[in-house]
């Protein structure tokens, strides 16, 4: 870098200070010069779509000035970093949210006002970028955003896909999935970075040779792609720390492929070239389900390996011992999809830098940390062997090294017990099935140094069921981290009218750096003017969401009945069809009733939202039936208003944010112990949505927070659900055996495709939709009956929202900070003390 005097510093100071300063006149020059000199348009006629650019790149370049200080900050301080790792970030649209973040949303209103511009329009401009498929990546982006509010010193890495998740359309009641090419237009936020890039190898052989008397390995690899850092500032809330989310992209190598060349075979050498650009082509749309596919594993091997590069050229900034690195990096997998960092750490430690085998395992495993997001067993992720050793031959070998000395540990603890080789055969990283494969969790516990759980009932189920060998044998290993949501984007930038009125009672914002503090208006809770505006906000939420579904479905929907919403991927252990059933339970309740009768009823509107993964058959089915359903009573005459049903089309975070601040009753019903956590259930809650619920998930802790007496709980708990499922071929009783009926016969759509649904719950139903459906309207008739009641729902809705503190994901992260990672916060001082300093 170039040396500068004093003088010249001052200067560049002096210039740059102006042009962030937050005056309203500098914002509009900003805007006005991108609209001209970067999007080549004339000040005097630019269309929405152009302002929205331009003030997205007005916003990027404040970015850009505290990401910059930032990472000299962190570079100076040479303080430990964790590297989330995660193969999804479901970031959604960041306008708002930057604009949050940076304490600049109304001055940036204001400067548009005078240009001719509605700033709430201009975020409606902008693209959803869906880079992971429902709870999961949602969790990564929640993450960065509190990592960077809490000052740590951060980066996310994660893969570019050119095709988020697909865009679900219905047709005649079925999902459509269509492309989902999100990059049509520029991305604004984004910033290219050609220069950082590195080498991906994949296949060939392992070369080994003696060196010394130690075996060496080199692995010769048949094919090279170039992985391509795109860079995403992600600005926390009232701070200056400005974090990196940085995902790869995959583009050919410029090393020409001679072989093809000599062939004369120009256009396979082309071939070649767009495989490579090929692996960060799409998602996978498979939420806890794995696909199994080679370009998957692709996928996975490309990012990790690329992010591993760029961690140690970050740490030999420095040159150091290699025994530091556990005290300068923390690596947190998300999921078992970067597992294979382990073994490509392990590979450049010993066959890059020559370290031994046990010197670099020392150092591996305090670096890494691997969160488990299910239970449940057909997710877990394992790799045939064969696909393994075609593409990464290196990392199989050191896999079975791992698992050699690995085994020969447990063989010793275990030395005299009758079941040693049942318990070696289970704790083994090598499944001996056909075919052979790999189990990525069992490769993740052994390679790190803390796994957790993101509930305290899914934490207490891996150590008790799907881990227990593993929780028995390292037992310090196996924490809890309950998850948690970001109060910026699932409070201040979705609704409107409740941080309004929590900014006006608690007289400041600071609740959106402690969610704690909203505890505190408790005491407003016998206050008929607080209980009045916080009515009040609710209804405006629900009018808002009424005139969306007008206009994505063509549908009016009543704001005076009770909003019943439930929204997540579409999944039998989720039970959707559960919610569907008690749909049809109520048509048929309300068809029996005289017309005195139906009028002294709530009304109901009932939405479900969601995506079903492509090949996942029965849960498309699901989504047919629901639509099925809203046909059949939606055009019902006796029915009119009283109950209406939804398909919320095309699920993603920005509709989130409308949907989810217009709940009364929130559906969070998956059989006891299959939901891992849940995260749209903090999110309702915290927006005064009551829980419909059972005891499973993040449920439970939700339930001891708010008070069980203000949520509405039913259904099996997770001790009596194993043997429940023993019964699952029970019949399913009068009233239950009905709605089967219904369906079988064609009352909802049409039989031959939708009664499959209905046979799986008669003979294996394996979600307990049966033996929980009883307890299920029980539940429901007592949320009519208090709704009946508005004032005691009211109280219910206000205590929930209120006391939701402990789900924020500033909480998980200190937590994660504090008891996995040993990480400590770095503050970034203001600009202009930085600025003096330099
Ligand atoms: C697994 C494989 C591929 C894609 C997604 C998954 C996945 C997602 N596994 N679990 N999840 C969800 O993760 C959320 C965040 O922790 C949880 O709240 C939710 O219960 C999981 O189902």
């Amino acid at each position: 870098s170039v040396m500068r005097g004093e003088e010249a510093n001052e200067k560049l100071w002096e210039l740059m200070a102006e042009y962030i300063d937050s005056e309203k006149s500098t914002i509009q020059k900003s805007i006005v010069a991108h609209v001209e000199y970067t999007l080549a348009r004339t000040r005097f006629n630019f269309d929405k779509n152009s302002c929205f650019k331009a003030t997205a790149l007005s916003i990027r370049d404040r970015l850009i000035e505290s990401w910059n200080d930032t990472q000299q900050l962190f570079t100076a301080e040479d303080k430990k970093r964790v590297y989330y790792m995660s193969i999804e970030f479901l970031i959604g649209r960041s306008m708002q949210n930057a604009l949050v973040n940076l304490g600049l949303e109304d001055k940036y209103r204001e400067a548009l006002e005078e240009v001719g511009y509605k700033l709430e329009e201009l975020y409606d401009e902008e693209v959803d970028p869906g880079l992971g498929n429902g709870g999961l990546g949602r969790l990564a982006s929640c993450f960065l955003d509190s990592l960077a509010t809490l000052d740590y010193p951060a980066w996310g890495y994660g893969i570019r896909y050119d095709y988020g998740i697909f865009r679900q359309m219905i047709v005649k009641g079925y999902q459509v999935e269509m492309p989902d090419y999100w990059l049509a237009q520029m991305n604004p936020w984004e910033i290219e970075r050609s220069d950082v890039s590195y080498d991906v190898y994949f296949g060939g052989r392992v070369e080994k040779r003696w060196e010394n008397g130690v075996e060496k390995s080199n692995w010769i690899p048949s094919e090279t792609v170039k992985a391509v850092a795109y860079d995403n500032p992600i600005p926390g809330y009232d701070t200056f720390n400005t974090i990196n989310l940085r995902l790869w992209k995959s583009i050919p190598t410029n090393e020409f492929d001679f072989q093809s060349f000599n062939q004369g075979d120009y256009f396979r050498a082309i071939e070649t070239r767009q495989k490579a650009e090929y692996i960060t082509s799409v998602l996978y749309p498979n939420d806890s389900t794995p696909s199994g596919k080679e370009l998957r594993l692709r996928q996975q091997y490309f990012f990790c390996c690329a992010t591993i590069q760029d961690v140690i050229r970050r740490f030999l900034k420095k040159s150091r011992d290699w025994e530091e690195f556990p005290d300068k990096v923390a690596i947190q997998l998300n999921d078992t999809h970067p597992a294979i960092s382990i073994p490509e750490l392990l590979r450049v430690l010993v066959d890059k830098y020559g370290l031994e085998w046990q010197r670099a395992w020392n150092i591996c495993y305090k670096v890494f940390s691997y969160t488990n997001h299910t239970v449940m067993p057909e997710a877990l992720e394992k790799w045939s062997i064969e696909l393994f050793e075609r593409l990464l031959p290196r990392h199989l070998e050191i896999i079975y090294l791992i698992n050699f000395h690995f085994m020969n540990q447990v063989g010793q603890r275990y030395a005299n017990d009758p079941k040693k080789f049942d318990i070696m055969g289970y704790m083994s990283l090598i499944e001996e099935s056909r075919p052979k494969t790999v189990r990525m969790a069992n490769l993740c516990i052994v390679g790190s140094h803390a796994v957790n759980g993101v509930a305290a009932l899914h934490s207490n189920l891996l150590k008790t069921q799907l881990f227990a060998r593993f929780h028995e044998y390292f037992p310090n290993k196996f924490q809890n981290k309950t998850n948690g949501v970001t109060p910026r984007r699932w409070i201040k930038c979705s609704n409107k009218p409740l941080s309004d009125l929590y900014q006006k009672y608690l007289e400041s914002n600071s609740w959106l750096s402690d969610l704690t503090e909203t505890k505190s208006l408790m005491r407003f809770i016998d206050n008929e003017e607080f209980k009045e505006e916080f009515r009040l906000a609710k209804q405006q939420n629900k009018e808002r969401l009424a005139r969306w579904i007008e206009k994505e479905c063509g549908i009016r929907v009543p704001t005076d009945a009770m909003f019943d919403i439930m929204v997540k991927r579409i999944h039998e252990y989720k039970r959707q069809n559960l919610f569907a059933l008690y749909m049809i339970h109520r048509y048929f309740t309300l068809k029996a009733m005289s017309v005195d009768d139906r009028a002294k009823q709530v009304k109901r509107v009932f939405m479900v939202g969601g995506k079903a993964a492509p090949g996942y058959i029965a849960a498309k089915k699901i989504i047919k039936l629901i639509n099925s359903i809203g046909d059949v009573v939606n055009n019902d005459p006796d029915i009119g208003d009283l109950m209406k049903v939804v398909f919320l089309p095309n699920y993603c975070v920005s509709s989130a944010q409308i949907i989810i601040p217009a709940a009364d009753l929130t559906e969070q019903i998956s059989t006891a112990g299959t939901e891992a956590s849940g995260t749209s259930n903090m999110k309702f809650v915290m927006n005064g949505a009551i829980i419909m619920g059972t005891m499973d998930g993040a449920n439970v802790e939700i339930v001891e927070d708010v008070g069980i007496q203000n949520s509405f709980i039913f259904g099996a708990r997770v001790h009596e659900v194993d043997k429940l499922r023993q019964h699952s071929g029970q019949p399913a009783g009068t009233r239950l055996q009905k709605l089967f009926d219904a369906v079988k016969n064609g009352t909802f759509g049409n039989p031959k495709e939708l009664s499959s649904l209905i046979e799986s719950l008669e003979h294996n139903d394996v979600y307990l939709v049966k033996s929980d459906f009883y307890s299920y309207i029980e539940k429901q008739a007592e949320a009519d009956a208090t709704y009946k009641n508005q004032d005691q729902w009211l109280r219910m809705s206000i205590t929930g929202a209120l006391n939701m503190g402990r789900f924020s994901s500033d909480r998980t992260i200190k937590e994660y900070a504090d008891e996995i990672w040993d990480l400590e916060s770095v503050e970034i001082p203001k600009p202009s003390l930085n600025a003096m300093s330099r």
